[in-house]
């Protein structure tokens, strides 16, 4: 991969992720709260937090982005209101996520859906305009859809994994399989694609999701791209600190019990 591509949060060895397009994706009275629900205010946490990266939709990059992390624009998305199928298109092109400051392009493809060729398609497009201008491809790789039985299944994780890689991606965002070993499995199908782990859903409880992030990180990952378990946490920037330490100082989670809130 040429250097130039290797931007910042990539290059370094290992990286930390904000992600904020669950507005579009999942709508904002299911994941927001009075504070979250402002823009500004994951801005705010990224800026605070020392992210790698935050990752918006263009509208919200538009009106919030302060310059002050490296950006990366999802250029497709959907909500979740149609049923059946998921198809994801491109809602933003990469010249214009260039435009906002992208130092990098994300895309979601469904593997597995029955319009996974759409997906393909455009993500071929986009990965060859986005090294034409120097920039990684991100591909958040989610196998969906009615053929998919289990998504986090070691097979399953390590095929999302294994896409990213044959479709050219830079670096993939894919869930977390439930243990370290399995999820190793992914990390070396990926054959050199960093791999993120993807943060989902809010976790029980703090140390639920750091044993989560640990284990991938055992397995080799390059980081994690996280959204809901930082900035609905009721202290973000806590939080933040608490993956920092596992990401960049390898810490093990038992080092920061005491420090957890339940
Ligand atoms: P979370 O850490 O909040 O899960 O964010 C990661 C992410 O990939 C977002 O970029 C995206 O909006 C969301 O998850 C997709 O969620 P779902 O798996 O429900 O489609």
């Amino acid at each position: 991969m040429k250097g130039e591509r290797m931007e910042a949060f990539l290059r370094s060895g290992r990286s930390l992720l904000l992600a904020y397009d669950q507005g579009l994706e999942h709508g904002p009275s299911t994941d927001f709260d009075e504070r979250n629900v402002d823009p500004g205010f994951v801005m705010d946490i990224a800026v605070k937090g020392g992210f790698n990266g935050v990752v918006f939709q263009k509208g919200v990059a538009e009106r919030f982005y302060t310059g002050k992390v490296p950006l990366i624009v999802k250029l497709n998305g959907k909500s979740n209101i149609p049923k059946g199928e998921p198809l994801s298109r491109q809602v933003c092109s990469v010249e214009y996520a260039v435009s906002l400051g992208a130092k990098g392009v994300g895309y979601t493809i469904y593997l597995g859906s029955a319009h996974e060729p759409e997906m393909f398609a455009e993500f071929g497009r986009i990965q060859e305009e986005a090294h034409e201008r120097n920039i990684p491809a991100i591909a958040w790789v989610y196998p969906r859809g009615a053929a998919v039985t289990n998504d986090t299944s070691k097979e399953t994780v390590a095929y999302a994994a294994r896409a990213a890689l044959e479709l050219g991606a830079d670096a993939a965002k894919i869930k977390y399989t439930g243990d370290s070993a399995s999820f190793s499995w992914a990390v070396k199908a990926a054959g050199g694609v960093k791999v993120f782990m993807s943060g989902g859903p809010k976790a029980p409880t703090d140390e639920a999701f750091l044993r989560q992030v640990k284990g991938s990180m055992d397995a080799g990952a390059t980081g994690l791209a996280v959204g809901r378990n930082v900035w609905q946490h009721n202290d973000p920037i806590v939080m933040t600190n608490h993956l920092r330490q596992i990401i960049f100082e390898n810490k093990p989670v038992e080092a920061l019990l005491p420090s957890l809130t339940v």
